[in-house]
């Protein structure tokens, strides 16, 4: 495959004018015709005339009216064309109802739907398909009795055929099309200037009952964006539409979001709290794009990070409006350790701005999107609230309408603030998470922190250079006093020193409160001091945090010494988990330890290769000994978790639910799982239900639920997506190939639906000691699976490849038994590019 290279880039030899298209509709031969205007572009090189397509059957060409014959290959085509301005003309024939790979024009449960990021659009008709080439669509949809919508406003419809328009230019990627037989939930919403916005979520029939939430959230997204960054919508509707077959969670086309079902339709008895949080950011993730993607765009894929982080920060800021700021900032950087560490500590570490790639698809990554909002994140802390306000007005003067990039946006800052920012830009080019190494002294009443900070080398980086790393501190006297505020400490140098004049005594440092950049903190600190700051520290971060340290290091001493669960700390965390003045979600945070996967990171990053069965074993050892030490505390917390008013998934109830699912597992670690198949029994949503069933499940007494809640919601496929996935991530590690082997052959297991095969396979990779049973049983099953899944749909094959990203870090056993079945999967004939891609960076 070809590599493709951010430094190559050249602007398109033309401007798209105004593209026209018609779509006659057909599951086995759709027929789509173009009509562009195409002018020279007096920015662009000379070039020749080059149209992107793939998997398109030509039917016709003409230019001003007139057939040409232009040259056709796999990926596209090349034309002799006049010099000035001329009107593109072609038809082409595609199959949809044979489009498992779920780009381009492609069906699910009979409804034609697009997706055309990062470059699905050249599968439904030749196009110059790259970001940069921006042009006012037209669209006409014939052939299909039922609902017809595309981009933009409606412009007409009659019997068999709608027309829509959208006044605004946009690149290919944000191309949508949708027709099928769906019912629609509406709402509106009142601009902050008076216009009225027509609202429509389309969802299949009978999921009807499902919308309400996905709708208000819509709602308060929409308000939220105009109050906070000052952003109105701009088109007189808004569609939504949900899909069962999507490999993403959802698509910010213009004007017509679509959404995987699972990101968007929710009902108590349905959905978890999670499940709700997530649909609330999701559809908050996407309206946000209409201004941070859609008007403003990327001018080359390199930029992705352009949208996807800033849009990432800004649903982040939104969720923490919301549901509380601390509990979400906790949450995210869980996700970031779980998912984006690996990715910065592995074989396919890339920086926030690739340089180099060969397929798109498979930069949607972690750090693309979670270390991209993060550097977004530092940004704001180092220029301040205010000048953060600034920029981003400038950013939506200066660049509405354009293709930009990351330099434009960085320029945007500097113009605003005054501030050169050549050094932070190494966050967007560096890969790799930096370590911050602590030391400090006292003397004469000044407290000295000196700050080392070192980039471990990455794939193609072999020397890093050093980056501007905001360090949030704040002290803490003996007694527990706050003596000095949170401070921003900007480390720009390999190695500096920052001091803090008058204490009276030598005082306990809180360092990077609020996990004020994603780096690794390095400190050498005595049990003794971190139960002091679990005790005392003011951060609420830091205060979790502080518990997450001693979590961790009780476990590593379990696990390399054979040591036994810390007491100390097991009783300093018993006085946080009672004190029933804090949030009972922060409580449930608390009551979370790192995961296994987790774990073994650590240990490899001091140089001990990690022993999945006993990793998992001391994490089990621990459970019981908490759930044994706190056996009178856990009924008093359960009865504190309890909620009496009627569901309602907002922060506080969630909270509480939260609470009362991490006491029920420990319950069930004493019980053998009679609470959890109470409350099994009586719960009335899916909250309660499924952290019920997980526990029966782990407790290996889960059977008959399983087989009752199978039945209860055969029908559903979103709760049956639950069924599949819990019984691989709860059960034991010498089962859980076993299990979802057996999954694999029940007759439900519909594989060419990625959030099946997700459901299943997910849950196996990320079932630690499971997937890494010594035996390979693990390894085997997904790689198998992947080359099956590859033939039919190879982004989602492609992504699932990172279950075997960490393979370096384990036994030699383990290690070459993944390394073989990698290999294995790279020699099978006619692998995708992304899945080759992927698999070669894992083996380099
Ligand atoms: N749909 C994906 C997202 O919103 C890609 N743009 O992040
Ligand atoms: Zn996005």
């Amino acid at each position: 495959p070809q590599t493709i290279y951010l430094k190559d880039y050249t602007p398109f030899g033309w401007t798209a004018e105004e593209v026209h298209l018609t779509f006659v509709l057909a599951p086995t031969a759709t027929r789509v015709r173009s009509r562009i205007r195409f002018a020279p572009n007096s920015d662009a090189p000379k070039q020749d005339f080059f149209l992107h397509g793939e998997q398109l059957t030509p039917i016709s060409f003409a230019i001003d009216g007139a057939p040409v014959t232009p040259e056709v290959t796999d990926t596209g085509l090349t034309c002799a064309v006049p010099e000035g301005v001329f009107t593109w003309e072609a038809e082409v024939e595609i199959a949809p109802v044979e489009n498992f790979a779920l780009e381009g024009l492609y069906m699910s449960n009979g409804m034609y739907c697009t997706q055309c990021e990062a470059e699905g659009f050249r599968k439904i008709t030749f196009y110059p398909d790259r970001p940069d080439v921006m042009s006012v669509f037209t669209v006409r949809i014939e052939g299909d009795e039922r609902v017809k919508l595309s981009n933009g406003n409606p412009q007409g419809s009659g019997e068999g055929w709608a027309e829509w328009h959208d006044p605004w230019p946009k690149p290919a990627y944000l191309f949508a099309l949708v027709a099928g037989d769906l019912v629609n939930h509406p709402g509106s919403f009142t601009t902050l200037s008076g216009r009225e916005v027509e609202l429509n979520l389309w969802v299949r029939p009978g999921d009807e009952c499902k919308c309400a939430f996905g709708m208000e959230a819509l709602k308060k997204s929409m308000k939220w964006d105009e109050e906070v960054y000052g952003r109105e919508y701009d088109l007189d509707i808004f569609n939504i539409v949900a899909v069962d077959d999507f490999n993403m969670g959802a698509m910010e086309n213009k004007g017509l979001n679509i959404f995987n079902s699972s990101a968007v339709l929710a009902s108590p008895e349905t959905a978890t709290d999670a499940n709700f949080e997530r649909i609330e950011a999701i559809i908050a993730h996407e309206y946000f794009h209409n201004w941070t993607g859609n008007r403003i765009t990327c001018r080359d894929w390199f930029q992705l990070c352009l949208k996807e982080g800033l849009t990432v920060f800004r649903d982040a800021q939104f969720t923490s409006d919301m549901r509380g700021e601390e509990v979400k900032r906790i949450s995210d950087v869980i996700d970031l350790r779980g998912r984006q560490f690996p990715e910065d500590q592995g074989p396919l570490s890339h920086p926030v701005r690739p340089e180099s790639f060969q397929e798109i698809n498979n930069f949607y990554t972690a750090t693309v999107y979670e270390k991209g909002a993060e550097v977004i994140g530092m940004l704001k802390t180092l220029v301040g609230d205010e000048a953060y306000a600034k920029a981003l007005d400038l950013y939506f003067e200066r660049h509405d309408g354009d293709a930009a990039t990351i330099e434009d946006w960085l320029k945007v800052f500097e113009d605003a603030t005054g501030r050169d920012l050549t050094q932070f830009k190494r966050w967007y080019s560096q890969a790799g998470t930096p370590h911050v190494a602590v030391s400090e002294a006292f003397s004469d009443g000044t407290y000295t922190l000196t700050l080392r900070q070192h980039t471990p080398p990455t794939p193609g980086q072999p020397e890093k250079a050093p980056q501007v790393i905001p360090v949030a501190v704040g002290l803490l006297s003996p007694n527990g006093d706050e003596v000095a505020p949170t401070t921003v400490l900007e480390l720009t140098e390999a190695e500096q020193s920052f001091t803090f004049d008058g204490l009276s005594a030598k005082p306990v440092p809180s360092i990077l409160r609020g996990f004020s950049a994603p780096v690794v903190l390095e400190r050498e600190s005595s049990k003794e001091e971190r139960a002091f700051l679990l005790a005392h520290d003011t951060d609420s971060f830091n205060r979790w945090e502080a518990n997450r340290d001693l979590a961790r290091e009780c476990l590593v001493a379990m696990i390399t010494e054979g040591a036994a669960p810390d007491t100390a700390w097991l009783d300093g965390l018993e006085a946080v988990i009672r004190d029933s003045a804090l949030d009972p979600a922060y409580r449930a945070l608390m009551l979370g330890t790192p995961t296994q996967s987790e774990l073994a990171q650590v240990l490899h990053q001091r140089g001990v290769t990690p022993d999945p069965d006993a990793i998992w074993t001391a994490t089990e050892v621990l459970k019981k000994t908490r759930a044994e030490r706190w056996s009178k505390l856990l009924p008093q917390l359960a009865e504190e978790a309890k909620v009496t008013e009627p569901y309602q998934p907002d922060a506080e109830q969630s909270g509480k639910r939260a609470l009362g699912g991490a006491v029920l597992a420990l319950t069930s670690r004493l019980d053998g799982g009679d609470a959890a198949r109470t409350q099994f029994e009586s719960a009335d949503n899916m909250t309660l239900q499924l952290s019920a069933l997980a526990c029966l499940v782990q407790a290996g007494a889960g059977e008959d639920a399983l087989a009752k809640f199978r039945a209860q919601w055969n029908g559903d496929r979103l709760v049956m997506d639950k069924w599949f996935a819990l019984q691989v991530a709860a059960s034991g590690p010498s089962e859980t190939a076993d299990r979802a082997k057996a999954l694999t052959e029940d007759p439900d297991f519909d594989w060419k639906n990625p959030n099946r095969f997700r459901a299943v396979m997910g849950g196996l990779a990320m079932n630690h000691a499971g997937f890494h049973r010594i035996d390979g049983a693990g390894y085997r099953l997904l790689a198998d699976w992947l080359i099956r899944l590859d033939e039919k749909n190879p982004q989602t094959t492609a992504r699932m490849c990172s279950a075997f990203q960490t393979w370096k870090r384990y036994d030699e056993t383990r290690r070459g038994m993944m390394q073989a079945e990698l290999e294995k999967i790279a020699a099978k004939p006619g692998l995708s590019r992304d899945v080759t891609e992927m698999v070669t960076r894992l083996l380099s």
